[in-house]
């Protein structure tokens, strides 16, 4: 017996340099006259993650590719087991499907996710998976980059065999018995029953539109299933490659980084530890702090809310138990798991009961004086350890700290609506900030299952900065020709999951109002369109009121009204501008060198560590595509000299001083560099 091991922590990705290890072995072994059958197994916890993803940018992605290693595995004249224990994905579960015989333990995932990278699984996946689970199943799971446990895998055919205890030794014993298994190629199988009808459906379930082509790659390459077994992996391998160009794919996997670059902390020192979070203290009721308490929960944490309104207190245990039932209901986890978590909310009329508490939230109304309030009652109550947090979302963090003794236990947790569901933290690093206070609060982000990424104190910190001279645009497009459906049309076929109009509607025209008043005494040279404020003179307040830009008559489908499309022709006619046809070319433009020239210059003044971190913020807290990469990302598929150009194009235009280039963009159009470029 022979046993083969993948070892590249902390994944074994399947690199060139494994794939070579991995093609000598097996060559060895079956030439080995000693060697009755192979065990094939991952280092570690894992099994494998697949392919090296990091290979992808390159030209390159090295000698040997899978398919050769893999189609060398399932040619052995020996049997070859697969010993799998925890994840087995991509070119990992490919590797497996090589094999002539799979044993796992209850610990094993399996997927195909190469979708949620934008291309195909381009080791045989295509070809070998339906062989073994039927076309149906094999789809939904490719297609979906759905994850299943080895239960699953066992009653789909992806497994032959689960077992408790080590599965390595398991495997071994297998392979060195008279009764190891026989040489069955997966390859070899014959073509799924039910592929033509498969495909058919997976066709028909495509949607009309779609940013990335993978899905429907997937389906035809499972469609190129015929008895020939190389013929469908030659159509598969030139699948992968004109997916591997695409910019959604190069989006996709600079988004897969970008969620793990964005939780290191630079010139963070080694030794600075995270603190232990168990038990944490949430200050507001309100529709905030009772969607922050139900993510807390569900990440098994322990929760007590503090909110002085009996009604709203009660309101809010409602709706924190109520979604957590729901999630029992759909089967997402166990009725005993849901009471749990119920019972690990607690709620309380004052702010003593917070005195034993690890961390703190604040979440109540975005004013001061009542901040002051609060930080300086916890400065009094809780242990001297505990970390104090805020949820502005515009205030200035430095001030609410200075209402603390310590103010290097202040931090900002700024959660995005609705807090359950929005994946994206923006953690704020106040001036006094600690280190070991910072590093806790990006561990509490991953923990909780967000996206942590760290911005420095300005205002509206590194999202919502950008995204008022996103909304300006997107006024003044409006002043120009544009009408609010015609934006949101636009941004929304572009890729964004919500149209600014729209978006603004939803978050409530009034909190809109509200900062342009301050920013007239701050800014007097910055003018805003006057659009919004008539709206909102109007009692508009958006989707909340039932009218905003848009009217709400079934109190959640936007309708366009045309009594906000004369207000903006008559506001056009008034400040003198001749309407003209606006292409939704230009809308894009506008909107997003709006987002790219604000992002550069929060960068440059350190607010963000890195362009990716603007990103990141964009892809999981202001629904910006995937398949886009983010407004920075964006802004390297432009080219810097390109992006520069226009932005000083439009600098020459009507309300040209809103183009002022940003600095760090001048910088690096002139070097001839991307903001992908390390060290930027
Ligand atoms: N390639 C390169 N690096 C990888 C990697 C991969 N496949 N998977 C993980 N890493 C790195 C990651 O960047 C991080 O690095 C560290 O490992 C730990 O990961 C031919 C073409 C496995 C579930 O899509 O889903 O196979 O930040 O922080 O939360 O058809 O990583 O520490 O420097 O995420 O425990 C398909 C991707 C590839 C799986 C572990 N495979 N990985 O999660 O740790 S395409 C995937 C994951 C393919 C074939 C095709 C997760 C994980 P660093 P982590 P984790």
């Amino acid at each position: 017996m022979s046993e083969i091991i993948l070892d590249t922590p902390p994944v074994n990705a399947l690199g060139a340099g494994l794939r070579r290890h991995l093609l000598a072995a097996i060559e060895a072994a079956d030439a080995d006259p000693a060697v009755e059958a192979i065990v094939l197994r991952g280092a570690g916890s894992v099994f494998s993650a697949g392919a090296d993803i990091a290979e992808f940018a390159a030209d390159d992605m090295g000698e040997p590719w899978h398919p050769l290693v893999l189609d060398r595995i399932e040619a052995c004249s020996k049997p070859v087991i697969a010993a799998i224990t925890g994840v087995c994905l991509g070119g990992g579960l490919e590797t497996a499907l090589a094999c002539h015989y799979r044993i796992a333990d209850a610990s094993a995932r399996f997927a195909l996710p190469e979708v949620t990278l934008g291309i195909l699984p381009g080791a045989g996946g295509t070809q070998r998976l339906p062989r073994l689970m039927g076309a149906r199943e094999a789809l939904a799971m490719m297609t979906g980059g759905r994850m299943i446990d080895a239960g699953q895998a066992l009653a789909l055919g992806v497994v032959d065999e689960v077992v408790d205890g080590d599965v390595a030794a398991a495997a071994r014993e297998l392979a060195a018995s008279a009764g190891r298994p026989p040489i069955r190629r997966t390859g070899a199988l014959p073509v799924p029953a039910d592929l033509a009808e498969a495909v058919a459906e997976a066709r028909a379930r495509l949607p009309v539109a779609a940013l990335s082509t993978a899905p429907a790659r997937i389906i035809d390459s499972v469609a190129a299933i015929t008895p020939d077994f190389a013929a469908g992996c030659a159509v598969e391998t030139a699948l992968f490659s004109e997916l591997r160009t695409t910019e959604a794919a190069r989006a996709l996997q600079h988004a897969f980084f970008g969620e793990r670059k964005v939780s290191r902390i630079p010139g963070l020192a080694r030794d600075v530890k995270a603190r232990p979070v168990a038990k944490v203290g949430i200050v507001g009721g309100g529709l905030m702090g009772t969607g922050i308490a139900i993510a807390l929960l569900n990440a098994g944490l322990s929760v007590i809310v503090v909110e002085t309104r009996d009604d709203a207190r009660e309101k809010s245990r409602e709706t924190a138990a109520k979604a957590v039932e729901r999630d029992a209901a759909k089967g997402r986890i166990t009725q005993t798991v849901a009471e749990s978590r119920i019972a690990a909310l607690s709620m309380a009329a004052g702010l003593e009961a917070l005195g034993d508490v690890d961390l703190v939230i604040e979440a109540v109304f975005e004013d001061l004086a009542a901040k002051e309030q609060v930080f300086t009652a916890l400065d009094r109550i809780v242990r001297p350890d505990t970390i104090l947090a805020s949820n502005t979302s515009t205030l200035d963090l430095d001030a609410i700290a200075a209402f603390v003794a310590d103010p290097s236990r202040v931090v900002g947790l700024h959660f995005f609506s609705p807090a359950n569901i929005m994946r994206l933290l923006e953690v704020v690093r106040g001036a006094a900030t600690g280190p070991d206070v910072l590093a806790t609060a990006m561990a509490f982000a991953k923990r909780v299952g967000k996206v942590g990424v760290v911005s420095g104190v300005c205002d509206g910190f590194i999202g919502n900065r950008m995204f008022e001279e996103y909304l300006r645009q997107a006024y003044f497009l409006l002043e120009e020709g544009a009408l609010p459906q015609g934006v949101d049309r636009a941004m929304e076929r572009w890729g964004m999951a919500m149209g600014p109009l729209r978006v603004l509607d939803l978050a409530g025209q009034d909190i809109g109002w509200a900062i342009r008043k301050r920013r007239a005494v701050e800014q007097p040279d910055r003018p805003y369109s006057g659009i919004p404020d008539r709206v909102c003179e109007l009692g508009r307040f958006g989707q909340k009121v039932g009218r905003g830009i848009y009217q709400y008559p079934d109190g959640r489908t936007a309708v366009a009204d045309p009594l906000i499309d004369d207000l903006i022709v008559a506001y056009s006619q008034e400040i003198g501008v001749e309407r003209r046809l606006i292409e939704d070319a230009e809308i894009v433009d506008r909107c997003l060198l709006a987002l790219i020239n604000e992002g550069a210059r929060i960068v440059g003044e350190g607010i963000a560590y890195r362009p990716v971190d603007v990103d990141m913020i964009y892809l999981n807290g202001y629904g910006f595509a995937r398949e886009r990469g983010g407004p920075m990302f964006q802004a390297d598929e432009i080219g810097l000299a390109t992006v520069l150009e226009k932005i000083r194009a439009l600098a020459a235009g009507r309300n040209g001083w809103a183009w002022e280039p940003a600095p760090l963009l001048v910088e690096l159009a002139a070097q001839g560099k991307r903001f992908a470029d390390p060290n930027v």
